[in-house]
């Protein structure tokens, strides 16, 4: 039984041999609405933006306009021979205004999701990446007590354009969704915000992360009524890992931070995994990312072997759940760099999977460079975008990744 195998027993890489992959693998990238297609008028962040917080020193503005260039977007994919594309549909120009559906934009993406198909791509969509209409945002937002009842509502209004989409992942990132909330209470308190600008994120709101729950289960049961989609959502992972002697306090970072979003995917279809780097736990808890030449555009540790951890995280707590890698990647200048951690990052997600978790993709963050949610610095992209003529240039990174589809294994180390 492969449930009951410990999946931690290996944390480093035995084989070298490729491993072969079952044709039904997803090999693709991934993006949001609200980071590249520009113009997001309606939404909760671009007000935010708008408030001049030191967080936020850019904007959106046109982003990368793959509102209107996701054709070619998805053409390169295709043509790099990947096999998948996620990307978003956006609440906030679906339902500017509370009750109003927009028949346009549903059609909008029923055409995305036509013409993900015709570059061959198989479309995975998710119904919130991190932004909400303004007019929920002014309601309460996920606090509001009738939050769930209003994503419902937009579920409905979304369950026919989707109803022959395979995967659906109904909201991006809960658990940074309810930092999101606890940081916005702490801005008006002065200590705590200046924790925040230096870096330091605050824990996720509880009580933001069980609304939130709830509104992933009103989701998937409305879904799974009226689609054929398998239904799940993706959870950020932090690839926690103790310092001696410090189990417990890894324990209760976990507990906090990634296990009751991973729980509530027990009865999922897939949990999408998210995993970037990995951060320390010590004995005051979690430690920040140190200064390292090596750290990444964003300033997060330079950890490949955080998809390794994340992966085998989430199989031991969901008891199982079949996993797809919905985000991994790096923000990086430097595309050779890109390729070696993705490399990297592959052959443990390989190793975790010769271990016996159940892996049925792999979607690369991010197809584009794109808007970093208050930066354009980190770029995190297969594919470069220049922001004036909004000309696409594939990166070597992108062939190098439509190489592993189409071989379709898992390389060994390098
Ligand atoms: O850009 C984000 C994405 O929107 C959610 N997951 C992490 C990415 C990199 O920070």
């Amino acid at each position: 039984m492969l449930r009951e195998r410990s999946v931690f027993e290996s944390p480093t890489i035995r084989s070298d041999r490729p491993m072969k992959l079952p044709n039904t693998f997803l090999w693709g990238a991934a993006t949001s609405p609200h980071q590249t297609e520009g113009n997001n008028v309606n939404s909760d962040w671009w007000a935010l933006e708008s408030s001049a917080l030191p967080m936020i020193p850019e904007r959106s503005g046109d982003a990368v306009d793959s509102y209107h260039r996701y054709r070619e977007d998805m053409t390169l994919l295709g043509q790099a021979r990947l096999n998948a594309y996620r990307f978003g549909v956006e609440w906030a120009r679906i339902e500017p205004e509370r009750g109003q559906i927009s028949q346009a934009m549903l059609d909008h993406y029923r055409r995305m999701i036509d013409t993900a198909r015709e570059c061959g791509l198989t479309p995975m969509v998710t119904l919130h990446h991190f932004t909400s209409p303004q007019w929920f945002a002014e309601a309460g937002g996920w606090v509001a007590p009738d939050a769930v009842e209003r994503f419902a509502d937009y579920v409905r209004a979304v369950a026919p354009i989707l109803v022959d989409v395979p995967w659906v992942c109904t909201i991006n990132e809960p658990n940074m969704v309810a930092i999101f909330a606890a940081a916005q209470r702490l801005v008006s308190d002065p200590e705590s915000f200046s924790a925040m600008t230096s870096g330091a994120m605050p824990d996720p709101d509880p009580d933001s992360g069980k609304i939130l729950i709830d509104a992933h289960h009103a989701a998937r049961a409305i879904l799974r009524a009226e689609t054929d989609a398998a239904v799940g959502w993706s959870v950020a992972q932090q690839a926690f890992v103790a310092a001696p002697g410090c189990e417990e306090q890894l324990a209760a970072a976990n507990h906090i931070w990634e296990d009751p979003y991973l729980i509530a995917a027990r009865d999922d279809d897939f949990v999408g995994v998210q995993a970037y780097t990995s951060r320390t736990v010590g004995p005051d808890g979690i430690i920040e990312h140190p200064e390292h030449p090596d750290n990444t555009l964003t300033g997060w540790a330079y950890r490949p072997d955080a998809l390794g951890i994340a992966v085998r995280h989430a199989w031991e707590v969901t008891g199982g759940t079949p996993i797809v890698v919905t985000e991994n990647g790096i923000a990086t200048d430097d595309d050779t760099k890109r390729i070696a951690y993705t490399a990297e990052a592959l052959a443990h997600l390989g190793q975790a999977m010769a271990d016996g978790i159940d892996v049925r993709g792999y979607l690369h963050w991010s197809a584009l460079d794109n808007y970093e949610w208050g930066r354009w610095r980190p770029t995190f992209g297969l594919i470069a975008v220049d922001r004036r003529t909004f000309t696409r240039t594939p990166k070597p990174s992108l062939a190098w990744l439509g190489e592993m589809a189409r071989g379709n294994t898992l390389p060994g180390p390098r």
